[in-house]
């Protein structure tokens, strides 16, 4: 049913490969990283600007939510966190001459890697009904435009506000006191597409969805189990930190599918013998599992351990619930099913056991190998089980490390950007502003879909992001959207969601963190919370890139007095011009912000509660840490079949492409290619530099389509197919989601291989 996604510009795909590297960092990366900053902001700017990366009268790096440390490298050097930044920090500009030049229906054809190679956009612009192009608008006049149509609307249901994990804490607040205000509790997040399984999991469980570690507890952990997460590419200075966590003689183990070039070795930029000499070798143990096989691996791990009676039985006893059941559930593990599901056999899983057992302290860190499942939740449930067993909970050096996406994202959820809001939070807002917030459950990112395409919602407006690029389905999507009667994207650089647009549209753009903040009030600076709970300040630097952009929180302010008027019991204007006065409200509204603006501004800023951490208190319905014994699954793959899971190279932030190189996959020059087990291939009479299509097969019968991958010979577990997202969410089904996180299953994609097509000249 799909079809090829549009190239139509001078950009070729046509990938090159060569072996597949086994460090990461070092060298090469310094010298990557000053090709790209260097390009898109000349040599001095580029310097200047990341020097300012995570320092502490600096911004906070917009690329991944790994923390800070204590200490601060004069250039905490990070490739990939240098790209975001350069990214954000171009000179290139998009004005209301680019437009002009670009009627809609070219941009649209254009691919996301051309749009994003654009630059800063300028000004705001809008696209009227029935209209060709883009035309620049007044601030006020396309305030007021969104105000009518919000106001159109039959219920404010029929809004959907969206946000992307950049945004900071004060925008966030801001944007969902708007939308609650307004009367919806419409607010998708891209976590609905991303963490979302390890927050229902490990609120279930241990009453708090956030990870239970500080980077301390990676330095005295005596093992480190990475799950499904490419540290490497996609958080950097995490390396860094298992670097010297392996120093402090801790055992790495790395479970994933493929052999993810940071965790066989790293070479610390930060050291001279880093740069130049062999690093250090992270991975004690590398366990090439089957797609969706954590679950039965670490049930099996539970069976191990309970068998050898290697428990910590007062832990279970004083602070665990349903040890029983689970008990019974790990000792009927079937040795044959969890051979089917990991692909492992005895031997491996018992090296890992060997690990398991020799050491007193025991982190899991995971990311989206674990989260995009369709049994997500149980799987991460599993892992929290583990955990349980030997009390590796809220004590020194061990707990549950869920690595998040975006620098922000899990505080724009403390903040309460999230669909489903928890009764207390709805509560505060009343107390604090005397509106009465509306109590039914809200739209998440799938269910938005649907409403837009069976036109139950109408407007779409987002803070941030790449939605209909960063959505599963791509057909599917952009027809849904297309529904709309308005979309509203508050950017900072073009995409795909800027071209798929809503009868009407409009384009706000806004300040990045780099850059400077000036309000009423005088210079403004935002908050972000980063994985592990910590708190802190982001000041921009530079000069804004045009003098036309608006803050966030600016906008969001603004809309509201648009859309309210005098009727609202909300400062808005007070709020515009002062960020304080918002934290003096988040203080007062979010819990573990007592005396936010004091805490804040001290170096380094605050760690948030966390009960199980702090405490080993549990708030979970029976007041205890649960274990839980689900029925161990596994995707089931038809016959002939493949599971494609679909992932990062080394040269992208989620949809915004900086380049067509995946260095460590030893892949250059283009991105559509098909990682494949070299006997698939054979199987389905590819050879390596054949081109083939990949069709994904839904259960109801329908049939999704992206032509043209380039086969990649490559060491993934037979059946376990891997490309590049954004441009395989053609083959996402909609309906593809994990049970209970609703979180679109991006890791198991049944697909077939289909006509191959001989190599290209
Ligand atoms: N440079 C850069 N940094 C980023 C991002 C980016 O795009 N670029 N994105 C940010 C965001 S929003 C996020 S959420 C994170 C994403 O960070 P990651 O989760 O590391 O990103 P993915 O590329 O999706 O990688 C998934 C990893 O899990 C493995 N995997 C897949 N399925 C399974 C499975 O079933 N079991 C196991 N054990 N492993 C599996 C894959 O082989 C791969 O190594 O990174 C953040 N940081
Ligand atoms: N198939 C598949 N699909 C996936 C995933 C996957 O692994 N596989 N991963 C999922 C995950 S983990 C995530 S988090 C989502 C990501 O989904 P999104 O967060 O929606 O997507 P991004 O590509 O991060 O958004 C990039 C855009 O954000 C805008 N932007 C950048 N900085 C700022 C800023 O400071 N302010 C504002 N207002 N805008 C800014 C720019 O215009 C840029 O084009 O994608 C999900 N989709
Ligand atoms: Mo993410």
């Amino acid at each position: 049913m799909a079809k090829k996604p549009p190239i139509g510009d001078p950009v070729q795909d046509a990938p090159h490969v060569g072996a597949p590297k086994h460090a990461a960092a070092g060298l090469p990366a310094i010298g990557h990283t000053a090709k790209i900053a260097g390009a898109q902001m000349g040599a001095r700017r580029a310097t200047l600007t990341l020097l300012k990366v995570n320092q502490k009268d600096g911004f906070d790096c917009p690329g991944c939510a790994w923390p800070e440390g204590e200490r601060r490298h004069t250039f905490e050097f990070c490739e990939n966190g240098a790209k975001a930044v350069a990214e954000e920090a171009t000179l290139r500009r998009v004005g209301p001459d680019f437009f002009a030049a670009h009627p809609v229906a070219d941009l649209a054809h254009r691919s996301g890697y051309w749009l994003g190679q654009q630059g800063r956009i300028t000004q705001p612009v809008y696209l009227p009904e029935g209209g060709t192009h883009y035309e620049a608008i007044p601030w006020e006049r396309a305030f007021a435009l969104i105000a009518d149509e919000l106001t159109a609307l039959d219920t404010p249901d029929e809004a959907v506000f969206y946000t992307s994990g950049r945004t900071s804490n004060e925008a966030a607040f801001l944007f969902q006191l708007f939308a609650r205000e307004f009367g919806t509790n419409n607010l998708p997040d891209c976590s609905n597409m991303c963490h979302e399984s390890s927050g229902s999991a490990l609120t279930e469980t241990l009453g708090v969805g956030k990870g239970s570690v500080l980077l301390e507890d990676l330095y005295q952990a005596e093992l480190i189990i990475v799950a499904g997460q490419n540290p490497g590419t996609n958080h950097p200075r995490m390396l860094t930190a298992l670097e010297k966590a392996k120093r402090g003689g801790a055992k790495i183990v790395t479970v994933n599918p493929l052999p993810e070039a940071g965790l066989e070795r790293f070479r610390n930029p930060q050291t001279a013998a880093g740069l130049v000499g062999p690093g250090t070798a992270l991975s004690d143990l590398h366990l090439p599992i089957r797609l969706g096989g954590d679950q039965a691996l670490f049930r099996a791990l539970g069976r191990l351990l309970i068998e050898a009676d290697a428990l910590d039985d007062d832990f279970i006893a004083t602070h665990t619930h349903g040890f029983d059941s689970y008990r019974d559930a790990a000792l009927s593990t079937d040795w044959d099913e969890v051979q089917r599901a990991t692909g492992l056999d005895r031997g491996r899983i018992d090296e890992l056991f060997a690990l398991v057992l020799g050491a007193k302290s025991t982190v899991v860190c995971w990311a989206m190998g674990l989260t995009q499942h369709k049994h997500a939740v149980p799987t991460i449930r599993e892992v929290v089980n583990f955990l349980l067993l030997r009390g590796n909970v809220g004590r020194p050096g061990a707990g549950v490390c869920p690595v998040r996406g975006h620098s922000n994202v899990q505080g724009d959820r403390t903040m309460g950007i999230v669909e489903r809001p928890p009764a207390a939070f709805l509560d505060a807002l009343r107390r604090e502003f005397g509106f009465e917030p509306p109590r039914a459950h809200g739209y998440d990112v799938v269910r938005a879909i649907r409403a837009l395409r069976d036109g139950a919602a109408k407007v779409f407006f987002a803070m941030g992001g790449n939605f209909v690029a960063a959505s599963p389905d791509t057909e599917v999507t952009e027809a849904a959207m297309r529904r709309a009667r308005l979309t509203v994207h508050v950017s900072t650089k073009l995409n795909r969601s800027h071209a798929v647009t809503g009868a009407r549209a409009l384009i706000l753009p806004t300040l990045g963190r780099t850059e400077k903040d000036r309000q009423t009030g005088g210079d403004q600076f935002v908050t972000v919370e980063d994985s592990m709970g910590m708190v802190h300040a982001s000041h921009g630097g530079l000069a804004p890139a045009s003098p036309h952009l608006l803050s966030e929180t600016a906008i969001v302010a603004r809309l509201a007095r648009a859309v309210f008027g005098d009727r609202s019991t909300v400062p808005w204007a007070e709020f515009e011009g002062d960020y304080d006065l918002i934290r003096e409200r988040i203080a007062r509204v979010v819990p573990g912000f007592a005396d936010f603006n004091t805490r804040v501004r001290r170096p380094g800023g605050f760690t948030l509660p966390h009960a199980p951490r702090d405490s080993r208190t549990f708030p979970t319905a029976t007041g205890k840490a649960n274990f839980t014994a689900a029925a161990v699954e596994y995707p089931a793959v038809p016959e002939g079949r493949l599971l494609l899971q679909t992932i990062r190279s080394h040269d992208q932030y989620n949809t915004t492409i900086y380049g067509l190189d995946d260095r460590y996959r030893g892949i250059t020059g283009g991105r559509r290619v098909v990682l494949l087990h070299p006997d698939d291939a054979t199987a389905a009479g590819l050879a390596d530099g054949d081109y083939t299509d990949l069709v994904s097969e839904w259960t109801d019968g329908t049939e999704r389509r992206a032509d043209g991958f380039r086969v990649v010979h490559y060491p993934t577990p037979r059946g376990c197919a891997a490309a590049y997202y954004p441009e395989t969410n053609v083959l996402v089904p909609l309906d593809h989601t994990a049970d209970t996180s609703n979180t679109p299953a991006s890791k198991s994609v049944v697909i077939r291989l289909e006509r191959p097509h001989p190599p290209r000249p």
